[in-house]
């Protein structure tokens, strides 16, 4: 734990409407917002905690979501800038299989995937109402290939590119986990069916509790409101609660996924926490 680094990678932005980050609250009105990704260099490996949007995907399939990206903001290039490459990832651990939190896994093709078992699951058996959050299947070109008598899930785009080099190995977690020193899972279901969200041990701080969309913003917590993009809405709610315990018993501090305000604080790559 001791040497441990964490490197926040920004993932460039995305604009939805007031009302999806607010559910039922608002005020409306376009917010563009932050997404990036956890590296952490650990001991045991590089392990990297969500992987961003893949910009070609949203332009194609969600251009309403008006994204912002350069090439420094794309997980090679974002890895590029600390001296890092793609195939160097150990590990993949991905909160949920939302689009814009699975883009780039499919750089990282020596990764072993990390992820909640019932999420694997429910995301080539969504909900129809979830059709979009789970749109971007390139980090299972397996699942994506399946023909869609499956059930509701797993519609691969036709106008992805092909993804048949690339075959991602799976591990799937059930329960809390501490998935190397220093390192744990905390299950925060509700967004969707198996959201992970992260506490990072460092040597120098306080842990990092990454909220990952279980909670959106600082204000989504201090409002107790829930984004409008979930399975269960009593569930994410009693997952924020979750969080909120969380950071207390372990005097950490919470990193939101998506939040414009806070993420201008905290400290990007090449920069990092130890
Ligand atoms: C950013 C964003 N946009 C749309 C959706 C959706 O349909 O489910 C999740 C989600 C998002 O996180
Ligand atoms: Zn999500
Ligand atoms: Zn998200």
């Amino acid at each position: 734990m001791s040497d441990t680094k964490v490197y926040l990678l920004d993932g460039g932005t995305l604009v939805i409407d007031g009302y999806h980050v607010f559910w039922n609250k608002g005020p409306g009105g376009d917010i563009r917002f932050p997404c990036y990704s956890v590296l952490v260099e650990h001991k045991d490996g590089l392990y990297i905690f969500d992987t961003g949007y893949d910009f070609d995907h949203v332009s194609r399939v969600l251009p309403f979501e008006k994204p912002i990206q350069s090439k420094d903001q794309t997980i090679p290039g974002a890895l590029a800038k600390i001296g890092k490459r793609p195939e160097d990832i150990n590990y993949v651990i991905n909160s949920h299989y939302h689009f814009d939190h699975c883009g780039g896994n499919k750089y990282l093709t020596n990764a072993c995937t990390v992820c909640h078992a019932k999420e694997l699951e429910a995301c080539s058996c969504f909900q129809p109402f979830e059709r979009l959050g789970y749109s971007d299947m390139s980090f299972a070109p397996e699942l994506a290939k399946k023909p869609a008598s499956q059930g509701e899930g797993a519609s691969g785009d036709a106008g992805d590119p092909p993804l048949d080099i690339y075959t991602p190995k799976f591990e799937t977690v059930t329960g809390d986990q501490e998935i190397a020193k220093g390192i744990w899972l905390f299950e925060t279901p509700g967004h969707t069916a198996g959201h992970y969200s992260m506490m990072v041990e460092l040597a120098n701080r306080r842990p990092m509790l990454f909220t990952a969309d279980a909670c959106y913003s600082r204000k989504n917590m201090e409002m107790m409101c829930i984004s409008s993009f979930h399975l269960d809405p009593t569930e994410n709610l009693k997952s924020m609660q979750r969080l909120k315990d969380l950071a207390e018993k372990y005097d950490a501090e919470l990193f939101y996924s998506h939040d414009p305000e806070t993420f201008g604080d905290y400290i990007k790559a090449p920069g990092y926490y130890s």
